[in-house]
């Protein structure tokens, strides 16, 4: 049962946007069509596809600066068939926002017909984890607007030659971090834990999930429940990218798949306060499925050609701690402290 809240105050009723139950029942028409300029095998490129097709024509896309905007507008042409704006770097947050507000008003002043449109603001890992954390975290706030924000995670500044960002992973080559003679290891961060950050931090963020286009129903279904419960929701997804993570673009799928068996990325859904694990994430945690070493994720992709043994035992211990220390496995970062108060 979907919580409309239709008659509180200015707010509208988002669409509701029923699941597909398998691939036969997935809308034939195309939103994110032909036209674009983005790298063979990229799966941003992808996941724009989907995300356009899982809301349907009804949908405003607002998109921050980055490839999904770059390649995606590129000499007056654009793949989009919905309208699309393009926005500032750091503002999907606000942009969604601004455009969910406009419409209310719009609505209320009976200069537009009332009816449920999408809006969702897309932005990459720099525009979302990094440089527009705040407008998405403020985004987040506003029970009272349908929006959706969508960060697709190619773990890189990628349109500016792939700079490091607050996703790229540990050790990661990149365009400011290039393994050397002196320091073999550069980027020693370890990636932001965006989507969990959202979730727990945002009290009134109705729905948060991580997916990866390697599952296109599952992200179908993630945008079509996003869309359809009302509030503001945030979606993280995963998306292996040819150029900066340097492998041949018909590994893309691959890789994808790798990073869910490997446990680097787990596949979950926060929605009203209550956590789901899903697909392959779901049997690792039962037991049912045994994960896959790092080593066959990362050996895979020219960013980690430099790593020795101690570096992808480091990065497997850390993804062993992720699932065996933390509060939730892959999900929330906390080991609860001997004797502290409330916890086991
Ligand atoms: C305020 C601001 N700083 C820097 C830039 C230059 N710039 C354009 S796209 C981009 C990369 C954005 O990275 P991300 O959001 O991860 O998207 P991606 O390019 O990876 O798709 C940068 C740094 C800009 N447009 N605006
Ligand atoms: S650099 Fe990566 S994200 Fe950008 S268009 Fe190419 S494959 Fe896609
Ligand atoms: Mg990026």
């Amino acid at each position: 049962m979907l919580d409309t809240k239709q008659n509180i105050g200015d707010f509208t009723a988002p669409q509701a946007l029923d699941p597909w139950k398998g691939i036969k029942r997935i809308a034939r028409e195309e939103y994110f069509t032909s036209g674009h300029r983005t790298c063979q095998g990229c799966e941003s490129a992808q996941v724009m596809r989907l995300l356009a097709k899982a809301a349907g024509p009804r949908t405003i896309v607002l998109g921050s600066t980055g490839c999904m905007y770059v390649a995606n507008t590129s000499y007056y042409c654009t793949p989009w068939a919905l309208p699309w704006m393009h926005t500032q770097l750091g503002s999907s947050g606000s942009a969604a926002v601004g455009t969910a507000a406009g419409l209310q008003a719009l609505m209320r002043k009976g200069k537009m017909t009332k009816e449920p449109i999408n809006v969702i603001g897309v932005c990459g890992d720099g525009g979302g984890a990094d440089m527009g954390l705040s407008a998405i975290s403020a985004a987040m706030l506003h029970s009272e607007y349908n929006l959706l924000i969508m960060m697709y995670d190619n773990e890189s500044y990628a349109n500016t030659d792939i700079q490091t960002s607050g996703s790229s992973p540990y050790g990661s080559h990149t365009s400011f971090s290039p393994p050397g003679k002196a320091h073999r290891i550069m980027n020693k961060h370890w990636k932001k834990n965006t989507a969990a950050m959202i979730a727990a931090g945002h009290p009134e963020c109705k729905y948060v999930a991580t997916v990866v286009s390697t599952n296109p129903l599952d992200t179908l279904n993630a945008v079509r429940r996003a869309l359809s419960i009302g509030g503001p929701t945030f979606i993280h997804s995963l998306d292996p990218c040819p150029k900066g993570w340097d492998y041949d673009p018909r590994y893309s799928h691959e890789i994808g798949e790798l990073a869910v068996a490997t446990g680097i990325w787990p596949l979950y859904e926060i929605e009203d306060r209550k956590i789901k694990l899903y697909g392959e994430t779901k049997r690792i945690a039962e037991g049912k499925l045994k994960r896959k070493p790092v080593e066959d994720y990362l050996m895979r992709q020219g960013r980690f050609a430099h790593f020795n043994k101690d570096d992808i035992a480091y990065v497997q211990a850390k993804v062993d701690a992720m699932w065996q220390s933390w509060v939730i496995p892959g999900v929330l970062p906390f080991a609860a402290a001997d004797g502290a108060a409330g916890t086991k």
